[in-house]
């Protein structure tokens, strides 16, 4: 295994991940590597969670504030959060475990941009950076190091780190080094430069992170794979809202507002957001580019049809499956692939320069076109909102995807209000629900509402909806928006009392 770590000082510096995990201490600030389940650190998480249980045992308290990439895996997010041993979390999450303790409020969670996260730990905002613990895929002769299978914020982490723990992880391919993009000339204001790629296939960066040797305090070796849940088989559901999307697409380019090629593609986490590829590599469309934040299953597919000429992201997000087959043919798609900072793979002004059509998921939206992609009924987290804020606010089209009902039909995704707002009415383009698309561009708000209602709502819902505007365009204080402020949030109300959101 000693064969990924190439150069002499940090060989001498391998150790147990036992040995390496005291060196995090309780109250400590920590960043780790770790993107929707690729390129997180596989053994000194866990041999923290038990230092941090023994800690417990004996009556002291042991808690770290935690912050990552995006979201990691049951090894790290989940052994972390069954030990009681984060106090605070960011910036994004779908680990069970860590979920509930966020849920029951032991756990403080801060859901923010993914592309600000690194901009706020450089301001200050989280105090300093006490260690940092990265997986890489190999350390080169002169120290430097070639990044595994997401990038993340993984360069800000080992330039604001004062302890530095590697994890090299000998179950990554090695034909991974080449593939990344690490972008060094960024600044805070008032320095900060033009970012200058004008493609989602320009490299601007370097292959590999720069580490000040002397904070590196250990080195770890394992040989683990990334972990992620399977997707779901595309039901129906997400088959239709996919069939919508590509019908759409041909639409805008008979419009003339798309070419051939489409605009560069952004696709979302979960199964909708998956299957969405999945039915894209169907379509006569060939040679598109993803500028994206994560490559799932359907994108690897669309890479090997040649739906997709290349993709630019910052981490993988692929079932077992796909990640083996992926890892032993990474040479086919090295040059197909880019692997960058999260604070370029989700930039606002390349998002918004490049014209990304950005594609999400969501839990509900309402009449006006405002979304909720984070709260379970206004009060729980799911996962966060990631990078679809990044995106969604800059795109050239904004896409929020979700099937009309949720929990066999008791939730209306479609509702009067949403309990939560991530996506406001201004940067919500286009809604799209098995039942149909709305394009809510150069609509007023009660222009949207019909629409909506008409083309997104599930039929079982869609007159309770109709009563609901209909009665507001009658009751409420101002007709630019119609509420009955009393009524807005009683479909919420009435599933936590009952279970539906049905009337009775
Ligand atoms: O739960 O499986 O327990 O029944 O939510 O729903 O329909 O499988 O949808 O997997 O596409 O995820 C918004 C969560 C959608 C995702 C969300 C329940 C539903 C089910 C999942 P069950 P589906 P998906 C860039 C982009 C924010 C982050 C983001 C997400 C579960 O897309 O996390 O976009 N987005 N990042 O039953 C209560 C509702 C519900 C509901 C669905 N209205 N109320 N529960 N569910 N609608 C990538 C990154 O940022 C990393």
């Amino acid at each position: 295994m000693s064969s990924r770590i190439h150069h002499p000082g940090l060989r001498a510096k391998v150790m147990s991940a036992e040995e390496a995990a005291a060196f995090i201490t309780p109250g400590m600030t920590v960043g780790m590597s770790g993107f929707t389940g690729s390129g997180y650190p596989k053994a000194v998480p866990m041999a923290l969670a038990e230092r941090i249980k023994s800690a417990h045992a004996r009556g002291e308290d042991f808690r770290i504030d935690l912050h990552t990439g995006a979201s990691t895996s049951v090894e790290m997010d989940g052994a972390l959060a069954e030990a009681d041993g984060v106090r605070l979390r960011t910036p994004f999450n779908t680990d069970p475990t860590m979920r509930a303790k966020i849920n029951d409020g032991s756990v403080d969670y801060i859901d923010t941009h993914l592309s600000h996260l690194a901009q706020t730990v450089w301001e200050g905002f989280y105090g300093p950076m006490d260690a940092a613990v990265i997986e890489v895929s190999a350390i080169r002769e002169d120290g430097t190091l070639v990044p595994s299978s997401s990038v993340g914020n993984n360069k800000s982490w080992l330039q604001l780190a004062d302890k530095v723990i590697l994890e090299v992880n000998s179950w990554q391919s090695e034909d991974l080094d080449g593939i990344h993009d690490v972008y060094y000339d960024t600044a805070l204001p008032p320095h900060r430069k033009p970012v200058p790629v004008n493609h989602p296939s320009d490299r601007i960066g370097r292959t590999e992170f720069v580490v000040d040797l002397d904070k590196v305090v250990a080195v770890v070796e394992t040989h683990g794979p990334d972990r992620n849940s399977p997707f779901k088989p595309a039901d129906a559901d997400s088959i239709a809202i996919a069939q919508h999307l590509v019908e759409f697409f041909e639409h805008e380019v008979k419009a003339g507002r798309y070419d051939e090629h489409l605009l560069p593609l952004q696709s979302g986490v979960g199964n909708v957001a998956n299957a969405v590829m999945a039915e894209l590599v169907k379509s006569r469309f060939h040679g598109l580019t993803a500028f994206t934040e994560v490559v799932q299953d359907g994108m690897l597919d669309a890479l090997d049809s040649g739906t997709l000429a290349m993709a630019s992201c910052t981490a993988f997000s692929l079932s077992t499956e796909v990640a083996e087959r992926f890892n032993d043919n990474v040479l086919q798609y090295k040059d197909k692939l880019i692997i960058r900072t999260q604070e370029i793979s989700n930039h606002p002004e390349l998002v918004r320069r490049l014209g990304i059509l950005a594609m999400n998921g969501m839990l509900e939206a309402d009449l006006y076109g405002n979304v909720n992609s984070t709260h379970l009924m206004g009060t729980k987290m799911m996962n966060g909102l990631g990078g679809s804020g990044d995106f969604a606010r800059n795109a050239f089209t904004s896409f929020f995807l979700t099937p009309s009902t949720a929990k066999g039909g008791d939730i209306s995704c479609i509702v009067p209000m949403v309990s939560h707002v991530d996506h406001t009415e201004h940067d919500v383009h286009v809604v799209v629900t098995e039942q149909g698309l709305a394009d809510l561009r150069g609509l007023s708000p009660k222009q949207r509402a019909r629409t909506i209602i008409d083309t997104c709502a599930h039929p079982d819902y869609r007159e309770q909806l109709r009563d609901y505007f209909d009665r507001a365009m009658r009751g409420s204080d101002g007709l630019h928006t119609p509420h009955l402020l009393g009524e807005a949030l009683s479909w919420h109300q009435r599933f936590l009392e009952t279970g539906t959101m049905r009337q009775g």
